[in-house]
């Protein structure tokens, strides 16, 4: 499988092109719901259904924003958006509702990998393409979905592992001195699985403890419950490897009220946070100290796959995989760059960016 980076300003310009590029490409129905936004009053507007995971981050909301954003009438699209708060019964019943209405896409941000065969069928029997968005599915036939964006979790994990062993090495660390709590995302969703694994080869490869790890659901509410039992059964933790930003935030809170700090003086009892995501809130933290290494994953998959069903529309290829490009911010200079491989085996140096006010300021999530 090949690699293929979506940038964000090609998928700009693909989509100041929009309104001329999918007039007329009415495919093979409009849907038949009104809950998609507003009236479907042209015949050739495209009908996408969307069954997001739900709106348990930042990075969730910022995720269907821009799907929002980008599927929208003035662009060519009707959409129909179903939130299914975080369970799998309700999106096979959102992908069934999108096939009885005759959906011309269905894209789907599935909460885990596993379980969707039989409903994947369906939709491909009633031959509706299918556009995976964010986490990935794992299905028994790659036919039942046309293509899948997203980010590489398991390269996010690797490079935060890698990070905090070159960070670690920095500052003469022994790698036995490493106590890690693991705080991870729902269980089985591609972003946990990934981002865990690559914390569990850090592990095996350097040698640090792994003292615990527990679900926080990807929510600050339950990152931060996790943390306050973590920090009860533990009084040596001087790492929290945190699967998403909102989880951090809570472990953060957490960390505070039991009165602990904290930041990168691991010797004198503080707490060094790690995270993923890079929302505004995530690298202002990090900015901050509170967090000290957070891994980018992007969620403004909208227009990437509005670019995908543009060229669809115009009876393209298009790749099974796309990856998108993601980045390392840190809150100090101390690492500057890390080696890690990637999901397509391919190893890669990643630069490392001290954070800034600016870039902050410059991030539209
Ligand atoms: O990191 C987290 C969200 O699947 C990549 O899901 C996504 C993850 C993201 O809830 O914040």
């Amino acid at each position: 499988m090949k690699k293929k980076v979506l940038a964000a300003f090609v998928c700009m310009a693909m989509a100041a092109t929009l309104v001329v590029g999918c007039g007329g490409s009415g495919g093979s129905g409009d849907g038949g719901s009104s809950d998609g936004g507003g009236s479907d009053s042209g015949s050739d507007l495209i009908t996408v259904g969307f069954s997001q995971v739900g709106a348990e981050s930042d990075w969730r909301t910022a995720n269907s924003e821009s799907m929002k954003e980008t599927f929208t009438e003035e662009n060519g699209y009707k959409l129909i958006f179903d939130d299914a708060q975080q369970k799998q019964d309700n999106q096979i019943t959102a992908i069934r509702n999108f096939i009885n209405q005759e959906v011309d896409y269905i894209l789907l941000a599935p909460v885990t990998e596993t379980g969707w065969d039989t409903v994947l069928q369906e939709a491909k029997n009633a031959k509706i393409p299918v556009i995976i968005i964010d986490r990935m599915v794992d299905v028994s036939d790659d036919s039942l979905y046309t293509t899948w964006i997203g980010t590489d979790a398991l390269c996010e994990g690797r490079k935060a592992a890698e990070w905090l062993n070159a960070y670690a090495t920095a500052k003469g660390w022994d790698a036995s001195e490493l106590n890690i709590v693991d705080i991870q995302g729902t269980i089985g969703s591609t972003a946990q699985i990934g981002r865990t694994q690559g914390l569990e080869e850090g592990v095996e490869k350097y040698g640090w403890n792994l003292l615990a790890q527990q679900c926080g659901e990807f929510t600050q509410a339950k990152g931060q419950e996790v943390m306050e039992s973590l920090l009860k059964q533990h009084d040596n933790i001087n790492v929290v490897y945190c699967e998403n930003d909102n989880e951090a935030f809570g472990a953060i809170d957490a960390i505070e009220a039991a009165g602990k700090k904290v930041g990168t003086d691991i010797k004198n009892g503080e707490i060094l946070v790690i995270s993923f995501d890079t929302t505004r809130q995530g690298l202002t933290d990090t900015l901050d100290g509170k967090i000290v290494c957070d891994v980018e994953c992007n969620p403004l998959h909208g227009p990437r796959a509005q670019e995908l069903i543009e060229k669809l529309e115009a009876g393209e290829d298009v790749e099974k995989l796309n990856y998108v490009d993601e980045e390392i911010f840190t809150h100090d200079d101390t690492v500057a760059s890390v080696t890690a491989v990637n999901s397509m085996d391919e190893e890669q140096e990643y630069a490392v960016t001290p954070i800034t006010q600016e870039i902050i300021d410059g991030r539209a999530y």
